[in-house]
């Protein structure tokens, strides 16, 4: 079932979104919304299905989607498929959103695009435009992509097709908050490639849109969050750094952060996300083999490190509650993490802090119980939804996660409640004070 009527007044009558994901969805019903239509295309048969039933086919409550698929389906301006051909030739724009995963080396790895290249590139239309939306290592687009487009196709970028990045910014539980307000950088191959996609993006976009070329646009979406990762880290290790010497990070970052200019982020349990922890290294890739990026990885080390550094601040303050040893203090007693989501308000895991945590606590000893209000399940583990029946009988509670539930606990009635009165604050949310007033021995992260 092709696409019904497009609007005649635009300058894009057909569109086609390769990767019916987490960004690919709200992007595809967008472009319909504009008029546009719009052909989704998956190898996911289920999400194929959804979108063509004008349903959004993830469990995370994602604010207006599901009234925007709704809309769309009911103009029939946007469906689904799983057939490359019946998705991308005659279409006169393609937006390319798949996932760009990094391997434990820090290397991209491109499998997913690549599939989404040679199935673009076999039905591209002459004149159509292509519009790759995934993050990417800064050259991806010059050395894989353009080559991966010509070969498909036997056309030439630039004189039969246009060419362009404009990477996606957007966050889990905010996705069309994001894809309609927040600011672009619209990188084209070259210019007629750019001004093509300055007459596509503000048929959805209401944020500023600054045209520039693709691969500074490879670079600035990597060092945005690059940048993020290394002022994290920075912030990790100031705190672990006061904490040695006895002082408080948090009143440290809050007088640093008086001094003009400088804007010391939070110390915390970890960096998770699926951009975050991604983005360094991707940023990082351009240099290989050329020079080393010391700072990136140091970046990357220092974050990956807190998970276990808050695993000894657990054992630290058990063994200052019970006289035992922090080396053994972890050993047979019950932790609970409160928090498996890696944002607060999200139900997001991915590279959450909290599962290595676990892992850490593990290896002292220790039976961990994870809650969180949105997640039921992380890494095969059950996640529990009732905060007070996830401490009854723990020896410390670990804040991993700043969600709302957690911000103002009960102190009297989880000391009831707990076997061992000792939390472990890992996102400097708690107030030292309160807690030990209540009859815990509190420790933080920095604190
Ligand atoms: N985190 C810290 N300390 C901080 C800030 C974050 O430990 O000071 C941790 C968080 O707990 C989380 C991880 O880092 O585990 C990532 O948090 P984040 O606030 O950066 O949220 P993300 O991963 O959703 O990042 C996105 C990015 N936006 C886009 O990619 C469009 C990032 O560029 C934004 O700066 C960020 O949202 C935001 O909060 O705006």
């Amino acid at each position: 079932m092709s696409a019904k009527t497009p609007r005649h007044d635009l300058p894009f009558r057909r569109g086609a979104v390769v990767g019916l994901g987490v960004v690919g969805i709200p992007v595809a019903a967008k472009m319909a919304e504009a008029g546009i239509a719009t052909v989704g295309l998956d190898v996911d048969e289920a999400r194929v299905r959804a979108i063509r039933e004008g349903r959004y086919p993830f469990a995370s409550d994602e604010p207006g989607i599901a009234a925007l698929l709704h809309e769309v389906h009911a103009t029939g301006r946007l469906t689904a498929t799983t057939d490359p051909k019946e998705a991308i030739a005659g279409a006169d724009v393609v937006v390319v959103v798949v996932q760009t995963p990094v391997g434990p080396s820090g290397a991209p790895t491109y499998a997913h695009l690549q599939s989404a290249l040679a199935s673009v590139g076999k039905h591209l239309q002459r004149g159509a435009l292509v519009v790759v939306e995934s993050t990417l290592a800064p050259g991806t687009m010059k050395d894989v992509v353009l080559p991966a487009l010509e070969k498909a196709s036997g056309l030439k970028a630039g004189a039969d097709f246009h060419l362009g990045h404009c990477p996606e910014r957007v966050m889990p539980g905010r996705l069309l908050q994001n894809i309609v307000h927040y600011d672009r950088v619209v990188g084209g191959l070259d210019d007629a490639s750019t001004k093509r996609m300055m007459a596509l993006y503000p048929l959805w976009v209401k944020g500023r849109l600054t045209p520039t070329g693709m691969t500074t646009a490879e670079v600035v979406k990597t060092a945005e969050n690059a940048y993020r990762d290394v002022q994290i880290a920075f912030a990790n290790e100031v705190a672990r750094i006061s904490q040695a010497v006895g002082v408080d990070a948090w009143e440290v970052r809050e007088l640093v952060n008086k001094v003009e200019d400088r804007h010391m982020l939070r110390p915390g349990v970890g960096v998770g996300g699926h951009c975050i922890p991604k983005d360094g290294l991707l940023l990082a890739h351009a240099a290989r083999g050329r020079f080393d990026t010391p700072l990136l990885h140091a970046a990357r080390a220092v974050n990956d490190a807190m998970p276990k550094a808050t695993a000894g601040l657990t054992a630290a303050a058990l063994g200052q509650a019970t006289g035992v040893p922090p080396e053994t203090a972890l050993q047979g007693k019950r932790v609970t993490i409160l928090g498996a989501s890696y944002l607060p308000g999200a139900d997001d895991t991915r590279d959450t802090p909290s599962l290595p945590l676990a892992k850490a606590l593990e290896e002292r000893g220790a039976m961990v119980a994870i809650a969180d209000p949105f997640v039921r399940e992380l890494d095969g583990r059950l996640v529990l939804a009732d905060t007070a029946k996830a401490i009854e009988g723990a020896d410390a509670v670990v804040l991993a996660t700043a969600h709302e539930a957690y911000l103002r606990p009960d102190w009297i009635g989880w000391k009831r409640r707990m076997r061992t009165p000792v939390v472990v604050d890992g996102r400097g949310v708690w107030d030292p004070a309160t807690a030990r007033a209540a009859g815990f021995t509190y420790r933080g992260v920095g604190r």
